[in-house]
Order: structure tokens, then sequence, then C-alpha cells
């Protein structure tokens, strides 16, 4: 048993238990728009999971059953990006989907009403997306003078094919939670009331396997989309695993005893 941990923001809200970290975009008001300081905050959120060796699985959501997420608040768009408090620019938004891509756990979309715009590329960015019956899903850059033609393109066309990402974007049309499901857009669509029960039994279940091998298989799948920094992730693992070997660290021990490093018992595996 783990003390259930929260932590404090202003847009967001941050509870840690039985290992799951679930982070939520804690502004209803405005169906979960975010703004660059929601952006800064979960930044920081996902990184905290991240580092916290009690954390194995992330849930992403947002607050109440209207609205996973509606992209960014229009209401502080500025010329180029969305302003903070002191009149910056951001499309900070972009990090945070490096953010969840390259965390080393799982993290799974919980999704209520509307996933919309910006807010729809996030849950896209998630490893697996649960939706509730009340789910609607949709992009409308090209309505409101905006696109993401980095993951909100390339990821969308790898998830749901070419023609279908074409039209998501190109239409601007809603699409209802069994339609994601049909083009792959979803793992699985439950009753609204049963869509926490059914995340956290999900993440549960990953909670019992492997980490390790959750964390080589996350980067794997990631690696080609993500070019030389996707590679970087999935090499990074196999350098982590090579210092816990004993030939790695005759290497370590022969420099820090000053002495030239014998690697003769270590075979060449076929
Ligand atoms: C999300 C959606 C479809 C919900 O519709 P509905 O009918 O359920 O609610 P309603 O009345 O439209 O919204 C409720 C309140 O939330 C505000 C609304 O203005 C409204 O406020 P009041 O009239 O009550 O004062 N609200 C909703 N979304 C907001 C937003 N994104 N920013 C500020 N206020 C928002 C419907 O609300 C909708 O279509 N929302 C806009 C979705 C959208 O276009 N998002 C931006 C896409 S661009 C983007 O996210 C982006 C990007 O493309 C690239 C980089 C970074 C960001």
């Amino acid at each position: 048993w783990q003390a259930p941990e929260d932590v404090l923001y202003e847009d967001i809200r941050y509870h840690r238990a039985e290992g799951i970290a679930r982070i939520t975009i804690n502004r209803p008001e405005v169906r979960n728009a975010f703004r660059p300081e929601t952006i800064i905050e979960l930044l920081d959120a996902f990184h905290r999971a991240h580092l916290d060796p009690e954390v194995g699985v992330v849930i992403l959501t947002g607050q109440g059953e209207l609205a996973f997420c509606s992209g960014g608040d229009q209401r502080v768009r500025g010329d180029g990006g969305y302003r903070d408090a002191a009149g910056t620019e951001h499309l900070n938004v972009l990090e945070l989907q490096r953010r969840i891509r390259s965390l080393p756990k799982p993290v799974v979309a919980m999704v209520a009403g509307y996933a919309i715009g910006g807010g729809h590329v996030l849950h896209l960015v998630c490893d697996l997306s649960i939706a509730a019956d009340n789910a609607r899903f949709g992009q409308t850059g090209p309505k409101v003078g905006s696109f993401d033609a980095g993951y909100g393109a390339g990821l969308m066309a790898r998830t749901v094919g070419l023609k279908k990402a074409k039209e998501i974007w190109f239409l601007c049309r809603q699409y209802d939670a069994q339609e994601a499901l049909a083009m792959g857009l979803v793992n699985t669509v439950v009753p609204l009331a049963e869509l926490e029960a059914t995340t956290v039994d999900w993440c549960r279940r990953m909670l019992q396997l492997s980490p390790t091998a959750l964390r080589c298989l996350k980067a794997a799948f990631n690696a080609d989309a993500d070019g030389l920094a996707g590679i970087q992730e999935l090499a990074g693992n196999a350098t982590g695993l090579f210092y816990q070997t004993e030939e790695a660290q005759e290497g370590r021990n022969a420099f820090l005893e000053k002495r030239p490093p014998d690697f003769s018992t270590y075979r060449r595996r076929p």
C-alpha cells in the first residue's frame, strides 16, 4: 500500500495512488481548453510521474463528463501563439506531446466528452485511449485558423490511415466514440459510468507486467515516427540494460582502478 499523493496546481490536478498517476486538466468552464500555464503545469506533472519510481502508469483526463480537452484556449490566442500572463506567446503544447511520447511508462487517455483540436492530438499521442460512449473526437484547425502538422498530421495518419487522417483534418467533422473505435483512434468504448473503473482496470493489468518490457516496447513503437530522437529513446534502454552487466561494469571499474580493462571473459554471442 502506498500513501496517495496529491500535488497542488492551479489548472490541473495530480493524484497518485496504487502506482497510477492521474493527471486531470481542470478547466471545465472552457471544456478543459489549455492556456500556456496549463501546459507548464502538465509538463511538470508528467516529469513528476516520469521520475517517481512508484508510478508505473499515467492517466491523462479532463475534469467532468463534458470534455477531455478542447485544445488551445482561444481567448488567450495572440497573433503568434497562446499568451501567458506576462504576454509571451507560446505553442508549448508541442513540448508536452514530446514529453508524453518520451515518458518511459504507458500513458492512457481517459476520454469523456469532447477531445477536440489540440485536445484531440493530446489523446492521440497517449499510448492508449479509453473512450466513454459520450466521447466526441475531431480537429477544428482549418476552421479556426490553426493546424498541427507534426504529430497531429503524421501520427494521425499512422493511426487511422492517410485517407481518414486527411478527412479528419480537411472536413473538420466530429466523430462519435463508435466511429473513433472503428477507425482505430481509440482502444475501447465503455459506458460513461464505467469509464473510470475500466481505465483503472487496464492500468492495474499493466502494473502486473514487466516495467522494462513495457518501457522498451513503448520506445520501439515510437522509434520510427520519432526519427533519431525515437532511436535515442530505444537505444537509451539498451545502454541502461548494458550498464547492469558485469561486462559494462568492468569498463567502469578498470577506469576507476587505473588499469587496462579485461573483457576476455565476456563471450561474443551469436
Ligand atoms: C469543444 C466544443 C465542441 C464544445 O461545444 P459545447 O457546445 O459543448 O460547448 P460550448 O458552449 O461551445 O463551450 C462552453 C464554453 O467553453 C468555451 C466556450 O467558448 C464556452 O464559453 P462560454 O460561452 O460559456 O463563455 N470554450 C470551449 N472551447 C474553448 C476553447 N478551445 N478556447 C476557449 N474557450 C473555449 C466547442 O466548444 C468547440 O468547438 N470549442 C473550440 C475547439 C477549438 O477550436 N479548439 C482550438 C483548436 S486549435 C488548437 O487547439 C491548437 C492547434 O491546432 C495547434 C497548436 C496548439 C493548439
